[in-house]
């Protein structure tokens, strides 16, 4: 073979395996972004991340009607948790994973009936920006107890060479006049969306603080087992 068809091959290759690496690699990030496996926080812009949770009384893909209403959810590795515990209360996504130096906007949907609160602390809204969270839009900066499900706090103590991160908010129960399926899933959930910033990296735990779990005066089962009312936030 002739040295200038040999180097044309070469050059060929090299240039189908570049054009694959880059595809496999944007194939990659888009199925991330999309379908959230583990973890949940999506880039939106340079330094802005949009984290999406569910909160539902049970591992939402036992429940036929719920995910032929909701189809997405069935997609989604993290909230089909396929565990030893599917009746548990759970976070759709417990590891949650955004930039530093960034602006994130949490929004929890809320499929699940209130809980009692024993701890007046974890009424107030804290380190949201302007301690305030939107409740299907109505701006609160307190939630009553007696309408609080749970809470999504970021416990900022995690280690002393890491930024102080402390979030805490109360998430307000479902529409109980809208209606229950057979499973418990609320017809009419209820949003909550807050803001807040983040420093530079760090990794933190979040948790529910309100007794929503089994034994243990409600603290046990899911409240103290990884992965349905706890979770890591990492700041990266
Ligand atoms: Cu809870």
């Amino acid at each position: 073979m002739q040295k200038k068809y040999l180097g044309g091959i070469v050059f060929l290759v090299i240039i189908v395996a570049v054009v694959a690496t880059v595809g496999l690699t944007i194939h990659a990030l888009t199925t991330a972004a999309t379908n959230g496996n583990t973890s949940t926080g999506q880039q939106i812009g340079g330094h802005t991340y949009s984290v999406m949770e569910s909160v539902f009384p049970s591992d939402p893909c036992n429940d036929a009607t719920f995910i032929k209403a909701h189809p997405d959810i069935a997609n989604q590795d993290a909230a089909c948790k396929n565990s030893n515990n599917q009746d548990w209360v759970n976070y759709s996504t417990p590891d949650i994973v955004v930039g530093a130096n960034s602006l994130v906007t949490v929004t929890i949907v809320n499929y699940t009936r209130p809980n009692s609160l024993t701890d007046p602390f974890f009424e107030r809204v804290q380190g949201t920006i302007g301690n305030t969270i939107t409740v299907n839009g109505k701006r609160e900066s307190v939630v009553s107890p007696t309408v609080v499900s749970h809470t999504f706090t970021i416990h900022g103590i995690a280690a002393s060479n890491q930024p102080w991160l402390y979030i805490s908010v109360p998430v307000t129960e479902a529409d109980l006049n809208g209606g229950f399926d057979a499973d418990g899933f609320a017809l009419h959930p209820t949003t909550t969306v807050f803001q807040f910033r983040t420093q530079g990296p760090g990794k933190y735990i979040w948790n529910c603080e309100a007794p929503c779990g089994v034994g243990y005066a409600n603290h046990g089962g899911p409240m103290s087992a990884k992965g349905y009312m706890s979770g890591t936030f990492t700041v990266q």
